[in-house]
């Protein structure tokens, strides 16, 4: 098999590229490890910026979308019994997000490329770059007992953090930065009528908070737990009774529980990998960056690298103007450290550090004070949340 752009993994990052590149006329084969219920079945991001709502209108995906997703323009910090609204709309000049799921958004993908009679392949196994430093790389992968060769032009490497892409950039090329947290957010998706209209992220001294939503059905709330804890550990009964311990007592009270559909751990980690191009590989979205979720930038930071990639092929095949390409580490990696300083403060600011000293809990009491008497501070806030410009 032949191809323009081989592209590995098959999740928001790899199949919105695959997309837009199809809709300019250029060619690209998805490979994906897992199977499309699997990857549907995870459940992720919730908060999207406009940016990212512009490229799924661009890619002609942003219908549902635009119907069925909740334009926010605030949201909350709770600490202390207090609750604080962060304006986002009069801090940004109007600006606001898009709550609608990662699932809904990756469906949405899976749909545009069906119609379009794209190449998604799924249960792609042993998926590897070859030749990634000369100007013919290709692809290889195993189906059932026979390996399968794809020639492409460029690899963008999709496949997330575990993926294999990152891992073909030789050691003495690659750096990497990173800092893991000493614990976990435990969430659960249910079908309840979510607490708030808008989210509440919560400090308490006994650990983060958050409640958010799918819909006004659909509830998706989280609470961080040691990195020893197994979801085995949490019944639903216990989830609910911690969550409303760590919430205002208003909040609290307004809580819906019920059944809890999905239940997962995940542990917190900001990773970045330098450079984001070797040779004619690509690293785009979690394969090269993740950061915790506190800030909800990582799929967002994802559709940034996507919005430059997807320019810099589009002047490469259309102009033969390779400028995009030779400065896409470089511009991505720009916004990407951007979003990793958002999403530490974020964190740092709202969770419970075991082996804290004093001293740094008395400064993370200050910077909450500090964001719940500045306007400034607030407006600093609410401008990387709703997303910094490309
Ligand atoms: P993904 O989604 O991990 O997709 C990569 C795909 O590659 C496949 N794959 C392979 N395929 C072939 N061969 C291999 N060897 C492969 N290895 C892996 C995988 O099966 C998978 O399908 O990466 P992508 O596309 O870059 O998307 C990134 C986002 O998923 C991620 O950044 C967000 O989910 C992060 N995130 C959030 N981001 C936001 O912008 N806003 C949020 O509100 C938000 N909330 C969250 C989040 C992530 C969370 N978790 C679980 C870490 C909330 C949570 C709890
Ligand atoms: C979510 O709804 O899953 C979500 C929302 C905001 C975040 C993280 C996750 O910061």
């Amino acid at each position: 098999m032949k191809t323009q752009v081989g592209i590995i993994g098959g999740g928001p990052s790899g199949l919105l590229l695959s997309q837009l590149l199809h809709l300019e006329g250029i060619d690209t084969v998805v490979l994906e490890k897992h199977s499309r219920e699997y990857v549907l079945g995870r459940i992720r991001a919730g908060v999207l910026e406009h940016g990212f709502a512009k490229l799924m209108r661009e890619a002609q995906c942003g219908e549902r979308m635009d119907r069925e997703g909740e334009i926010h323009d605030g949201f909350y910090i709770a600490s202390g019994g207090e609750r604080l609204r962060v304006d986002l709309a009069a801090h940004t000049g109007g600006n606001s997000v898009i709550v609608y799921g990662q699932t809904e958004v990756t469906r949405d993908l899976y749909k545009a490329r069906d119609r379009a009679g794209g190449t998604v392949i799924h249960n792609a196994e042993d998926v590897r770059p070859h030749d990634i430093d000369t100007t013919s790389p290709w692809l290889t992968y195993r189906d059932g007992d026979e390996i399968r060769r794809i020639d492409c032009d460029f690899i963008v490497g999709a496949d997330g953090f575990h993926g294999v892409s990152r891992k073909a950039i030789p050691n003495d090329v690659l750096r990497e930065f990173e800092r893991v947290y000493p614990f976990g957010w435990l969430g659960v998706l249910s079908r309840t009528p979510p607490v708030s209209p808008e989210l509440v992220y919560a400090r308490h001294a006994r650990g983060f908070a958050l409640c958010s939503l799918r819909s006004q059905v659909l509830s998706r709330y989280y609470i961080q737990v040691p990195l020893t804890d197994t979801v085995e550990d949490w019944s639903d009964e216990a989830f609910w009774a911690e969550l409303k311990r760590r919430l205002p007592e208003d909040v609290a009270g307004a809580l819906v529980t019920g059944p809890s559909i999905e239940k997962s751990i995940a542990p917190l980690r900001s990773f970045v990998a330098e450079p984001m191009r070797y040779g004619n590989l690509f690293l785009a979205g979690d394969a090269a960056h993740i950061v915790p979720p506190t800030g909800a930038r990582g799929l967002n930071s994802a559709a940034s690298d996507i919005h430059y990639l997807y320019h810099a092929f589009v002047d490469h095949y259309r102009d033969g103007d390779d400028t995009g390409l030779d400065t896409y580490s470089q511009k991505a990696l720009a916004r990407v450290w951007k979003a990793q300083r958002f999403s530490w403060w974020m964190t740092t600011l709202l969770h419970s550090f075991p082996e804290r000293s004093t001293y740094d809990a008395k400064l993370q009491q200050t910077e909450l004070d500090y964001l719940f008497s500045s306007d400034s501070a607030l407006a600093s806030l609410a401008e990387n949340y709703v997303g910094l410009p490309y």
